[in-house]
């Protein structure tokens, strides 16, 4: 059956709601289907065009019942209708009460009698503020669908969730899903400047238009909060960690106040990026120095009763303005960025002045372990343990110390930060990269689900085996009061958001591992493209396959077998092995992989750096012998000579000159896969990914022959003999 024409009227302006852009026209919504082109994201609701399902789930929805009358469930019943009517192609009435069987009873008990009435068969005082659940129920003698929650935030994430089940096609029949966040914090980190220029961003511009701000506001500001909570992302910190202090200033609290409206009923929560000289006044910055504030103080002492006051004042400032403000992200004493130990204080004295000032309304502070001063520790991996480690137990309740996943910098592959585990007092928060600084950027075809789990299944052995890291910052293992994951975002002003449309996945697949990091990478990377792409069973497969193994792919022609730190010094895209002129020894790459005539890779055994001995025992142990370390952390832990046999019985050369050749392979078995699928994606989206895999390709061959041939250099090996 047809949407009836007023149903299209509604459709269309939804669409124009939804998908709004500045060169969208209205004729161009007006001629028809909407023309995908990255914009929607996961959330096209294109309509099932399997005709048996497509029949079967237009019988099992025959209206809808939304009664809250919130903005957020105002939300809700935008969302079903753009959703139902995209994805069943049918005009599903909304009622108020149930008076036929198959309706779909979107509420919670506060504001549904009938929610209420299915009392304890609901399990809701298990599922908090953000949890929900789906079921399929009787009520009267009729047969029903419920999406119930405590509050209208779960009601969101139970309608989203609802939706997916019929874009991924999955069954209606007997429902009962019960879901709730295993993580309480779940933000996305932008790296965006007040310039609008982005730190390692790779889709454009930064989204927040500052200069528009607070009286005008982008419509795109919502779709962005939409496409956040669709997958259960909470918070988010808008502006750079490397923080201008004037984000802080009046005339800008009120433009973050007017984007905390937009988001708010999306359940997300704002949070600023604080620069922590910024009590100083302007007068006393240096030219050139990430140093220097908005205020009239002399120092930003975390001591002193003046800069206390500061922050508490400002803290006051911002609570009028938005009352429920998350609180502040802070780098200090790292690349430049000022920081307690300026005035001999500590990490934890500079936190806990920022916890101080918040703890009154609520908020938290993400206190950064990502510091590296030479002085720590000659090996740059050993530092951030060595200088928070000590400090656990002297955070106050409300400050979380925010750790990278790797004790390094986001590599392609690092083993997991030794942090995780050894602060049990403290909690900490894990922060992962979503924007592919070191992965190719927004050119390269890198699904980082399958990394992301790598970390988070990774066993510290903390408390006994069985110690993931997923346990650790979920709380369930140390008993955190709060638990959070942050993800350094990749989204731009681009069209599509994110540059690559499989950058998208990795947006997605933050989100919900974020919300359950139990789910499987394949299980994600399934529901992305099902709901992207095309539910084709073929398609899906081949697309998931290409997915799956594109970060191997990726590790292999850039850093196979532990390497690290050998890319293009500043741009952070090609290789650069051979740079050995940065000001400081651990920005160079000649630091890191430490090449010479007997080998390669950087000794962190215990009779290296014992870099090791940071990992608890049984880690330890595996990492520091070279027989045990797992291949693909050997150069990473050790100094390996150049004709050791590998697992494969091919020499260390061999192996590595296997991996280059293997990750451009990968490559090119994606650009046959990408082919073989042409039928099934839109023909925009089609050409965009394999213009981009062409580059990927160039670039993976720059990458092996740049490093083979510098290795080689070295290794005084022959290439062709090792192929
Ligand atoms: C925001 C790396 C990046 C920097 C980034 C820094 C950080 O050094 O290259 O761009 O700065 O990490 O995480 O603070």
């Amino acid at each position: 059956m047809k949407c009836k024409s007023l149903w299209k009227i509604v459709l269309i302006t939804l669409c124009l709601i939804l998908h709004s852009h500045r060169s969208t026209t209205f004729a161009s919504a007006l001629a028809g289907a909407p023309q995908y082109d990255g914009y929607q994201l996961w959330l096209k609701y294109s309509r099932v065009d399997d005709a048996e399902k497509l029949d079967e789930y237009q019988s099992v929805i025959s209206a809808v019942i939304v009664n809250g009358q919130s903005q957020t469930c105002g939300i809700i019943r935008d969302e079903l209708k753009a959703g139902l009517c995209g994805l069943l192609d049918k005009d599903i009435p909304f009622i108020e009460s149930i008076d036929k069987s198959n309706c779909l009873v979107v509420g919670t008990p506060g504001d549904c009698d009938i929610i209420k009435e299915l009392g304890d068969s609901l399990p809701l005082d298990t599922l908090g503020r953000e949890g929900f659940v789906i079921k399929s129920v009787q009520i009267d003698g009729k047969q029903a669908i419920v999406v119930a929650a405590n509050e209208d935030i779960g009601l969101l994430y139970g309608t989203f969730n609802f939706l997916w089940l019929i874009q991924t096609r999955q069954p209606l029949d007997d429902l009962n899903i019960i879901s709730k966040p295993r993580i309480q914090h779940r933000l996305v980190n932008h790296w965006d400047n007040l310039n609008g220029s982005v730190e390692r961003g790779y889709a454009g511009r930064s989204l927040w238009k500052w200069d528009e701000l607070p009286d005008k506001v982008d419509s795109r500001y919502r779709d962005y909060a939409r496409a956040n909570a669709s997958v259960g992302i909470n918070g988010t910190v808008l502006n750079n960690v490397n923080a201008n202090p004037d984000i802080l200033k009046p005339e800008y609290l009120k433009k973050v106040a007017a984007l905390a409206d937009v988001f708010r009923p999306y359940g997300i929560r704002v949070y600023l990026s604080v620069n922590f000289s910024s009590p100083i006044s302007a007068k006393f910055k240096l030219e050139s120095s990430r140093r220097g504030g908005i205020g009239d103080l002399k120092t930003s002492d975390p001591l002193d009763l003046q800069v206390r006051q500061w922050w508490k004042d400002k803290a006051a400032e911002i609570y009028e303005l938005i009352p429920d403000f998350g609180g502040f992200l802070v780098k200090a004493n790292s690349e430049g960025m000022p920081g307690p130990q300026d005035y001999d204080r500590t990490h934890a004295d500079g936190a806990n002045m920022l916890a101080e000032a918040l703890q009154p309304y609520g908020g938290i502070v993400m206190w950064r372990a990502f510091v590296y001063v030479p002085q720590t520790d000659p090996d740059r991996a050993k530092r951030a343990y060595k200088e928070f480690v000590p400090l656990d137990g002297k955070f106050h309740q409300n400050v979380f110390v925010q750790s990278k996943n790797g004790p390094i910098d986001f590599q392609p592959r690092e083993p997991v930060a030794p942090i995780f585990g050894a602060m049990p007092k403290t909690p900490l928060m894990l922060e992962l990269q979503i924007t592919q600084e070191y992965l190719g950027h927004s050119k390269h075809l890198v699904y980082l689900g399958p990394m992301w789990k790598e970390y988070l299944e990774f066993d510290t052995h903390a408390d006994g085996p069985g110690s993931t890291l997923a346990k650790i910052i979920d709380g369930s293992l140390q008993g955190y009061k709060m638990t959070g994951i942050a993800g350094v975002t990749n989204i731009g002003d681009d069209r599509n958001w994110c540059g690559h449309l499989f950058a998208q996945a990795n947006w997605y697949a933050f989100g919900r591992l974020s919300w359950d990091h139990s789910l499987g990478a394949e299980q994600i990377a399934d529901e992305w493209v099902r709901a992207t792409l095309t539910n084709d069973a073929d398609a899906v497969n081949t697309i998931k396959s290409m997915m799956l193994g594109s970060w191997q792919g990726c590790v292999n022609y850039m850093t196979p077998l532990g390497l690290h730190h050998i890319m293009q010094e500043g741009f952070h895209y090609g290789p650069g092995p051979q740079y050995d002129k940065a000001p400081r020894a651990d920005w160079n790459s000649v630091y890191y992989h430490r090449a010479d005539a007997d080998g390669l890779g950087f000794d962190r055994s215990c009779t290296g750096s014992n870099a090791v001995s940071q990992y608890f025992p049984a880690v330890c142990e595996v990492f520091n012998d070279v027989n045990t370390c797992p291949e693909k952390y050997l150069l990473w832990f050790h100094h390996v000579p150049w004709d050791r046999k590998m697992d494969s019985g091919r020499t260390l050369w061999e192996e590595l000159c296997y991996n280059y050749n293997s990750g451009v392979k990968y490559v090119d078995k994606m650009i046959n896969d990408w082919q073989s699928v042409e039928k099934y994606i839109e023909p925009q989206l089609f050409a965009h990914v394999s213009e981009k895999l062409q580059t990927q390709k160039k670039d993976a061959g720059i990458w092996r022959d740049t490093c083979i041939g510098y290795f080689q250099k070295f290794s005084k090996k022959s290439v062709s003999e090792s192929n």
